[in-house]
């Protein structure tokens, strides 16, 4: 099997082809189009017709069986371009084999998107560096840019249109205020030029004080006329040079990042200031709800406790982006209660791509199913669009891990369609991203996919632990940590509060009450402890080490066959791989190998650490029958990760808070 370096992704698609195929016209997104089937397409001949559509949204399409050719139809050159892509997804999933539904006369399915903005968040900096990035650096090279343009941009653009993504957000949300400057807007335009014929319009981060910082304006002050102006000329210089600028994200009084906070203002204010500039041009604010300003209000409660009172105050080109759940990005967490409480304001949700607190590129830790959870409580519907921090970077397979390259497939694919199961993306992407697996070892690998992220959550932080990670870097265990003068909030042992009688955080109407923040029925639920789903058990509730779980065991006991039936996942999904040798090129077989002995042994490390941490409160014993520890606490105690290695920019900022 020849060697593949991953560099592909899941468009391994066959060459030279010679597929009959017309399109209306030629233009730069139907040329696309067209040499993409031309080269991959097997079947019969197929014709691309632009047509308006009741049943269609401007990127939707039609693929359908009509006198012996494929027709595809859209409203849009993008819709089309989706298509073609849609169908060699169903050649390469083996969906258009004889017999198979698309092979009757009378075949035609329809396709619309759940949301007009599917969007990817790069948190890269201009210095090339990838805040919470573990690909190598970031794929723009602002320091070539504009005269020299890298062949990964175009495929780039691809995986993207392939699997639907129409929006990139270039630049860390701790924005450099530089992004603004002339000489970087002839940048992003060579990248948007590049990206427009794959539908992907252009978005960037922009800095609250930037007025201040690049044109030393006295105050950035969202009502100051000079303020007002500066922004409103900012614009018109973007869109004389980007016309299909997509708009702002902001990150605002969070984190060391200015806004309107800082000038006595609301963050409705801020936003609208920024709307009011786009507005002519159609452009949009994704304005950020991840905020925790200092309060003695429980962490988990901040942002609702900031935003739920602005709702209805936003303009109407405002998108309020709001983090699944309520901390950050935890292997598991219950839905951020902004969720529903917006009623009067338009939501996007934001996931998080790269693996920032589930072993970054090193494990396998495949993302739908954690989506999926999230999309059973939050409708849908109910949101305006998705936004996902990406995971790529410079690195030859763009991901780090083979395995992470399905992470970014599963949210184009979900955020096109959130109805889709995990299971099938997962089936699709190894059906695209592999040689042919034979049915057992595929649906072996395709189990592994789904049971991983749960995985992580049991070996990391099993029934609604969280937040007890190592500091800075958030790869490794650190319940432990303590760091004179550090904010509460960032340290472990205010998420886990382990004591004598118990473990867990209590946000019933006891505790913080974060609970009565849900709609009453499921306020009810989280509140008792009885009710709680154990997943989110220490999530809500801080429970003594003898309570009783459902399975019978006490709390301590549970926790412990938790974090073991993690380790032996890890275990299991090595066994899988290893048995799947024959299946998969050698290059990537050796890869995924290796990063699987670092996560069955980060697996241990996690459980070790938490354990024997933990213990020292619970004062009771590790049940016998589970494999013993293999590391000392104090052992433990001493890992300390250069940070500097996990290309984390906030380290600087994390430590002037400390
Ligand atoms: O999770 C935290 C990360 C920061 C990040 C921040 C945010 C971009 O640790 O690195 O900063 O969230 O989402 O703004």
């Amino acid at each position: 099997m020849a060697a593949e370096d991953g560099s592909h992704l899941w468009l391994r698609l066959p060459a030279g082809a010679q597929a009959q195929v017309s399109a209306p016209r030629s233009s730069p997104t139907l040329d696309i189009a067209v040499s993409e089937l031309q080269q991959a397409w097997k079947g019969a001949p197929v014709q691309l017709i632009v047509k308006k559509d009741k049943q269609l949204q401007p990127e939707g399409f039609r693929i359908q069986r009509k006198d012996g050719r494929i027709v595809l139809a859209s409203p849009t050159e993008t819709g089309l371009l989706y298509a073609a892509y849609h169908l060699l997804r169903l050649q390469e999933t083996g969906r258009c084999t004889t017999g198979s539904p698309f092979s009757a006369p009378d075949f035609q399915l329809t396709e619309n998107p759940a949301y007009s903005l599917r969007i990817l968040n790069h948190w890269d900096n201009l210095n090339r560096t990838v805040e919470r990035g573990y690909a190598g650096q970031s794929l723009w090279n602002w320091e070539e840019l504009p005269d020299t343009l890298s062949g990964r941009y175009e495929a780039y653009a691809r995986a993207n249109a392939s699997i639907g993504i129409n929006g990139k957000v270039l630049n860390n949300v701790n924005a450099s205020p530089k992004i603004l400057s002339a000489g970087y807007l002839q940048k992003v335009k060579a990248l948007a030029d590049i990206f427009r014929p794959y539908g992907l319009r252009v978005y960037l981060s922009v800095n609250f004080a930037s007025p201040m910082i690049l044109d030393s304006l006295s105050t950035a002050d969202p009502l100051d006329k000079e303020v007002i102006r500066w922004w409103k000329n900012k614009v018109k210089e973007i869109y004389r040079i980007i016309p299909d600028f997509g708009g702002f994200l902001v990150k605002a009084n969070s984190e060391g990042q200015p806004g309107p906070c800082d000038f006595g203002r609301t963050h409705a204010e801020g936003a609208n200031m920024l709307a009011d500039a786009l507005k002519p041009y159609k452009g949009i604010v994704m304005w950020r709800a991840f905020v925790y300003s200092p309060s003695d209000a429980d962490r988990a409660k901040q942002a609702y406790l900031e935003f739920k009172p602005l709702d209805g105050q936003f303009r109407s080109n405002v998108i309020v982006q709001v983090k699944n759940g309520p901390i950050d990005f935890q292997p598991r967490e219950p839905y951020s209660p902004l969720f529903g409480a917006m009623q009067h304001t338009p939501l996007m949700a934001e996931f998080q791509v790269t693996q920032e607190y589930l072993g970054h590129s090193n494990h396998i830790a495949y993302l739908a199913p954690m989506w999926k959870e999230f999309f059973e409580l939050v409708p849908p519907a109910s949101l305006k669009a998705i936004a996902g921090v990406a995971n790529i970077g410079t690195d030859t397979n763009w991901c780090g891990h083979t395995f992470a390259q399905a992470n970014w497939y599963a949210f184009g694919r979900l955020a096109w369609q959130p109805s889709l199961s995990s299971e099938d993306i997962a089936g699709e992407w190894l059906a695209q991203t592999f040689q042919p697996l034979g049915n057992e070892t595929g649906s072996r690998l395709k189990k592994m996919m789904l049971d991983s992220r749960e995985a992580v959550v049991n070996y990391m932080m099993p029934l609604g632990l969280h937040h007890i990670f190592a500091w800075g870097h958030h790869y490794g265990p650190e319940p432990w940590c303590i760091i004179p003068g550090a904010r509460p909030d960032w340290l472990p042992s205010y998420y886990h509060r382990a004591d004598k009688q118990g473990i867990g955080f209590d946000r019933s109407s006891k505790g913080s009450n974060a609970v009565a923040q849900y709609p009453e029925a499921l306020a009810k639920q989280y509140g008792n402890i009885d009710t709680c789903p154990e997943e989110y058990l220490l999530w809500f509730h801080h429970v003594p080490w003898t309570y009783r779980m459902k399975n019978g065991r006490n709390l301590w006991d549970e926790l412990c066959y938790r974090y073991d039936s993690g380790v032996r996942q890890v275990r299991e999904f090595q066994k899988v791989w290893d048995a799947a040798e024959k299946y998969i090129d050698a290059e990537r077989f050796r890869e995924v190998q290796s990063h699987l002995r670092i996560q069955a042994r980060d697996a241990v490390w996690w459980k070790d650490a938490c354990l024997l941490y933990f213990q020292k409160f619970s004062g009771m014993p590790i049940p016998y029958d589970i494999e013993r520890p293999v590391h000392s606490l104090k052992d433990l105690q001493e890992v300390h990760l250069p940070i500097s290695n996990f290309e984390c920019p906030t380290e600087e900022l994390l430590n002037r808070n400390r």
